[in-house]
């Protein structure tokens, strides 16, 4: 059966669009907006309803949720909402994320290697690291989340017992970012530091930061942070 069309008006111009497009790019842009105005008492059920309409789960992640605490993000910064306000709306966006984790999950038994996740000391923010986690895990790997505000010294501790391939390590301020430096230089100190590869992310790091604190690697986004623990840990197993 032929889509049906939706007649939408450019100014004087008839445009015509795909009524399954017109559905998804509304239930996308609801749950962007009851994320951002921290409904989340609802957004579960309508990102169910989204998943179950077969809404690309790309798009449920990048252009309504991560969308979302971007526009959060902007009015904090232009001091229209405050500290209480972006507390519920990343509330709202993890409740909708914990509907979408199993679907990310590809059910391989493999291990492909251990990687220890954190936020560094002093820094509160989870959300990315949380979906980093995710599609780590749904890539086969087997993950050590340390939670926020992780002490070097149970970085260290971590990396040691788990024998891990990778750490990865998240900051989002820009005051927390020289924690990265510090721990690599533990890791120095303490022996690790060619046993195990370290990559950074989070939104103030770059690949130039990655650079210069002599990292492995940087992820600006999680599937960029699964297509970089992927190559180190293939990197490792032929170099061995
Ligand atoms: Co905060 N906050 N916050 N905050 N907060 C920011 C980061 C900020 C940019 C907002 C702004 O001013 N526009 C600003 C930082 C400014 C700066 O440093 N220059 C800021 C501030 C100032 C603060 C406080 C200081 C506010 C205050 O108290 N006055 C305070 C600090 C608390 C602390 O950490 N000690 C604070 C607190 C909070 C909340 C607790 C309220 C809440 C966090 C809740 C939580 O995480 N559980 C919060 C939130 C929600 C934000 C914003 C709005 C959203 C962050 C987010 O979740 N983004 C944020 C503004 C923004 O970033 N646009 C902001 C969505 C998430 C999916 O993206 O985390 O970037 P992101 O992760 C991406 C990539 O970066 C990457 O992949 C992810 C997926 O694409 N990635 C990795 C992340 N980690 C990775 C690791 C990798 C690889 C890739 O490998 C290991």
């Amino acid at each position: 059966m032929a889509a049906r069309d939706s007649i939408l008006r450019y100014g004087a111009y008839p445009i015509h669009i795909d009524d399954e497009v017109l559905k998804m790019t509304d239930i996308v842009e609801t749950i962007k907006e009851m994320v951002v105005n921290g409904k989340f008492n609802d957004i579960e059920a309508e990102v169910q309803r989204a998943v179950d309409d077969g809404t690309d789960l790309n798009r449920l992640i990048n252009d309504a949720l991560i969308s979302a605490m971007d526009t959060v993000g902007q009015r904090f910064a232009d001091s229209e909402i405050f500290v209480p306000e972006m507390l519920v709306s990343a509330k709202t966006m993890k409740q909708g994320l914990d509907i979408i984790k199993p679907l990310l999950q590809s059910g391989e038994a493999e291990n492909r290697g251990t990687i220890v996740m954190a936020t560094v000391k002093g820094d509160l923010h989870d959300i990315g690291k949380n979906l980093v986690t995710m599609m780590m895990e749904g890539a086969g790997f087997k993950i050590i989340d340390l939670g926020v505000d992780v002490k070097i010294e149970d970085l260290i501790e971590a990396v040691k017992e788990e024998e891990a391939d990778i750490l990865g390590l998240s900051a989002l301020l820009t005051t927390t970012m020289p924690q990265m430096q510090n721990v690599l230089e533990m890791l120095t100190t303490k022996g690790l530091r060619d046993k195990v590869k370290v990559i950074v992310g989070g939104a103030p790091i770059d690949q130039g930061f990655a650079d210069e604190i002599g990292a492995d690697g940087f992820g600006a986004d999680a599937v960029e942070a699964v297509q970089l623990v992927r190559k180190l840990v293939d990197e490792n197993l032929n170099s061995n």
